[in-house]
């Protein structure tokens, strides 16, 4: 794996994402050719962890991390923010299999990195958008982060995003040993720290379609631990 500085290491977490998996990372190479690739696959049973193995072993640019079973996508980040900062990363990239988070936008994320410290892929700034979801999904969604904005006096307007990327310096001053969150909850998590320790953020506009590929994995219960999460910061 390539890990100066100056390579961008990108991490994805994977359940289940075989159907998207060398699509996803040829689509990076394409996309931001410096970028290292690392999959933080969970003993995924439809064998995307060693499909991932096959492709890494062709590719020098792409590292996989395997763990024993599915233990959610915030300690999957933070398997793949400790890899980083014992290397080299500077600039690291949190990123969906499904090319909801669309690559075509990792240099546009890059480039607003020179002046901020955490800059987000958002759906809720002009330009930005959900193309294809339904009534129930914008309901939850918008009314998750008018909710999590507000109560945390968040200055961001997407506060749920998972596309993202954190300069070195906003992964070591998180509290990794403390984070024991799974879905959205964690996001939010992120962003509130940094906003805390006073990080710039900036917000670039994407389009998120739905993936096409695969299931989804969010579930009453992820999005039941986002909105206690916004409550015990409170409290
Ligand atoms: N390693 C790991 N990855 C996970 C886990 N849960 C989800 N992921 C991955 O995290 C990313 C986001 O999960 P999604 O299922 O797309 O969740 P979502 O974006 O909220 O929902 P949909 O887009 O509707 O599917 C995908 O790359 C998943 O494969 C987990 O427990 N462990
Ligand atoms: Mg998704």
């Amino acid at each position: 794996m390539p890990q100066q500085a100056n390579t961008p290491l990108v991490v994805i977490p994977t359940y289940n994402e075989a159907g998207n998996l060398h699509t996803i990372v040829a689509a990076i190479h394409d996309a931001l050719p410096a970028a290292a690739v690392l999959i933080v696959d969970d003993a995924s049973p439809d064998g995307t962890g060693r499909l991932a193995d096959d492709l890494a072993a062709r590719d020098p640019a792409l590292a996989v991390l395997h763990r024993a079973g599915k233990q959610g996508l915030a300690t999957a980040y933070v398997a793949g923010f400790r890899y980083a900062l014992a290397r080299d990363y500077d600039r690291v990239f949190a990123m969906d299999a499904d090319f909801s988070h669309d690559p075509r936008y990792l240099p546009a994320l890059l480039a607003a990195t020179e002046d901020a410290d955490l800059v987000i892929g958002s759906r809720y700034v002009p330009g930005g958008r959900t193309p294809d979801w339904g009534l129930s999904r914008r309901l939850i969604s918008g009314f998750g982060n008018v909710f999590a904005r507000t109560l945390l006096r968040l200055p961001v307007r997407d506060c749920t995003a998972g596309f993202k990327c954190y300069r070195r310096g906003v992964l070591e001053a998180f509290d990794l040993e403390a984070i024991r969150l799974e879905g959205y909850a964690f996001q939010i998590e992120t962003v509130y720290q940094s906003v805390r320790k006073g990080f710039r953020i900036k917000e670039v506009p994407i389009d998120f379609p739905d993936r096409k590929v695969g299931k989804s994995k969010m579930s009453t219960a992820i999005v039941a631990e986002a909105f206690t999460y916004v409550i015990r910061q409170l409290v």
